[in-house]
């Protein structure tokens, strides 16, 4: 059981990210075998959950003439358009039916500000406004962060590298993530976690970790 200095942090395991969904992310429905028991294994788990309103900037639909994939320039720069996904308090936006970690303490919801999106679980795409999930982990004396969920190259990537930058050591539990893969997006996703020096592991050495 990995004790009080360490945190899973489940990010977006949303029907709306499963195939089928409206952000479908390629086999994004296989980690939920591989994350019920992972989550087992700690004491302290987080989620997350995007959650945007109906109008949100980061979609395709909120651009005249924009498809999603599209990239624009937002005043806080670069934003890829989604298709409309994880529309507050819709079907599109709850947890898998079959994700079981009845033990999460805390639901992070991101993504929620009309103007501004939201990958990762500790700040804003502003890059300024922190969602407060480092000031609730330092409370906690959480040293360690380990990520898992969707998708690999956005939100999973962008919350380790945050991580890591509010000063925690952050492991991504690769198996227990599925990727979106935007023009070589994974890729580039694990050259900047390997050189932030994010530890990649798979499921079943997480057990045999300390
Ligand atoms: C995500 C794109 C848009 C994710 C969320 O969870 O990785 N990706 N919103
Ligand atoms: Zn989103």
């Amino acid at each position: 059981m990995k004790g009080s200095g360490d945190v899973l942090l489940v990010v977006d395991v949303q029907n709306d990210f499963m195939p089928g969904g409206a952000l479908a992310v390629p086999n994004g429905d296989e980690i939920v075998p591989i994350v019920n028991p992972l989550a087992a294994e700690f004491e302290h788990v987080v989620l997350t959950q995007d959650w945007h309103p109906r109008d949100h900037l980061s979609f395709a639909a909120s651009h005249e003439g924009r498809r999603p994939f599209e990239t624009v320039t937002l005043d806080y720069g670069e934003q890829v358009l989604w298709p409309v996904h994880c529309v507050q308090d819709t079907r599109g936006a709850a947890l898998h039916d079959d994700l079981d970690i009845a033990h999460a303490r805390l639901v992070i919801r991101k993504g929620y500000r009309r103007g501004v999106d939201s990958y990762s679980a500790f700040v804003e795409a502003d890059r300024k406004t922190p969602t407060g999930l480092a000031g609730y982990l330092r409370e906690h004396r959480v040293t360690r962060v380990w990520c898992c969920g969707l998708a690999t190259d956005y939100c999973v990537a962008w919350s380790a590298l945050d991580a890591r930058s509010a000063g925690f050591n952050v492991v991504v539990v690769e198996d227990a993530c599925r990727a979106i893969d935007l023009d070589g997006s994974l890729a580039r996703a694990r050259l900047q976690l390997d050189a932030a020096g994010v530890t990649r592991m798979n499921a079943a050495e997480v057990t045999a970790h300390i």
